[in-house]
């Protein structure tokens, strides 16, 4: 038995050598606005005439970066952020720059880069460039490879880039509370040679999970399995942005998992190639058609398919309570249980009782329960045809004929003909 209060609270519970770049040359680096001197000045990195397709992080952005003297100067300030997982709920997470995911590192390889790190926490940190090959001092495991970064330091790490695919930071100092609280980003390196053939849109997802009470802010992070909240790049959904693709465009999709669980994640209405991992470029010898990429923690999955088949097609994590906001796992089972009549003389004790469960629980969607402050709906989201009844760990592939920008398209439109129907019997 439970009260409707007790559902919420329980359940509701580039290579330069003496500066001359071989990838971008000085003239389109000065028309693109970047610096090649150290002069102090909002860092803007180039976007035209790139040997690579940018990186689209959804919900997030690219680092900036500054030439200095044939080394890409970029600057992380790790920081307590507040994060909006979707309208209706703002999360006091910890991040870089302002975010988390921290915002997206991109760089060539062959590129020497120098990061620096500035702590702006509370407790010293260290940041451990996962994937990436380097000197044994760079690799940022506080106590091991360096000093902790206190809180008002900045160090600086510095190293060539020897490989390419996609590569995590990540703090090696706390791990356990730091990387809950949600410190973690892409490092993304792109190969010398300009892939072929040319991939158009290229996406970038960190997955996560987390512990947030209903009806409080800060996650918890004690709790070592019984997440109720699962994020593509620190949304929920319906707060995921879509993804956007033009029909006939090549895409890649990153999906990087620093969580405590292994998320399979799911594409509608296609087949795809796991092209690489944080270990490299998977031979196209041996890669296989799959449909859901099954991504571990601690590693990155790289996606590639042709965008041929239009419509609005769902891309989510295949666990089942990976794809829900926060509820609790000790709702009782009421499948298949009659509750008539039990409702009203359960009321007379517990006003606040409600009869539910009992067909399923879609009907959560529709009753318009009082949440707890600052607490999303387990199951929402509006599509065309009425609520998607998701959460968590969803967003939408739209694929479109003849878009001539990314912005988003609405709603696919059928053609006629190609809807499933109710049949009259
Ligand atoms: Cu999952």
């Amino acid at each position: 038995m439970i009260t409707r209060r007790k559902m919420l609270l329980s359940s509701a519970s580039a290579l330069l050598t003496g500066g001359v770049s071989i990838l971008l040359s000085r003239k389109q680096i000065e028309a693109s606005g970047t610096q090649t001197t150290t002069q102090p000045s909002p860092i803007t990195s180039p976007t035209h005439g790139l040997p690579y397709t940018p990186i689209i992080t959804p919900n997030g952005s690219t680092l900036p970066w500054k030439w200095d003297n044939g080394v890409k100067v970029f600057h992380l300030i790790a920081e307590p952020v507040k994060r909006e997982f979707a309208p209706g709920m703002i999360v006091n997470c910890w991040g870089y720059n302002g975010q988390t995911p921290g915002p997206t590192i991109e760089a060539v390889e062959g590129d020497r880069v120098r990061i620096l790190v500035t702590n702006k926490l509370t407790e010293h940190t260290t940041i451990h460039w996962h994937g990436v090959l380097l000197p044994n001092g760079m690799d940022g495991v506080g106590g091991l490879n360096q000093p902790q970064i206190r809180p008002g330091e900045t160090y600086a790490y510095e190293f060539t880039l020897r490989q390419h695919g996609t590569q995590m930071y990540h703090p090696h100092a706390d791990e356990m509370v730091q990387m809950a609280m949600g410190m973690e980003g892409f490092f993304i390196i792109h190969p010398k040679k300009p892939e072929q053939p040319r991939i158009d849109r290229d996406f970038c997802i960190f997955l996560q999970e987390w512990f947030v009470e209903p009806g409080t802010s800060t996650p918890n992070p004690n709790i070592m399995t019984d997440f109720n909240l699962f994020t593509f790049n620190s949304r929920v959904f319906p707060g995921t942005a879509p993804l956007i693709a033009r029909l006939g465009d090549r895409v890649r999709i990153r999906i990087a998992n620093l969580s405590m669980d292994s998320h399979p994640i799911h594409l509608h209405g296609y087949n795809f190639k796991i092209t690489g991992t944080d270990g490299g470029q998977i031979s196209p010898s041996a890669q296989w058609p799959e449909t859901t990429a099954n991504v571990p923690p601690g590693t990155t999955r790289d996606i590639e398919f042709v965008a041929n088949a239009p419509g609005d097609w769902a891309f989510h994590c295949h666990k089942n309570h990976h794809v829900m906001n926060a509820m609790s796992h000790t709702v009782p089972n009421m499948i298949g249980v009659k509750q008539s009549g039990v409702e009203r003389e359960i009321q007379n004790l517990l006003p606040d009782y409600m009869a539910m469960g009992e067909s399923g629980m879609s009907e959560m969607e529709t009753m318009k329960m009082p949440l707890p402050r600052n607490t999303l709906p387990m199951m929402t989201g509006k599509g065309p045809f009425g609520s998607v009844e998701m959460g968590g760990m969803f967003t939408v592939l739209k694929v479109r004929e003849g878009i001539t920008g990314y912005d988003d398209p609405g709603w696919y439109e059928h053609p006629k003909g190609t809807i499933a129907w109710l049949v009259n019997e």
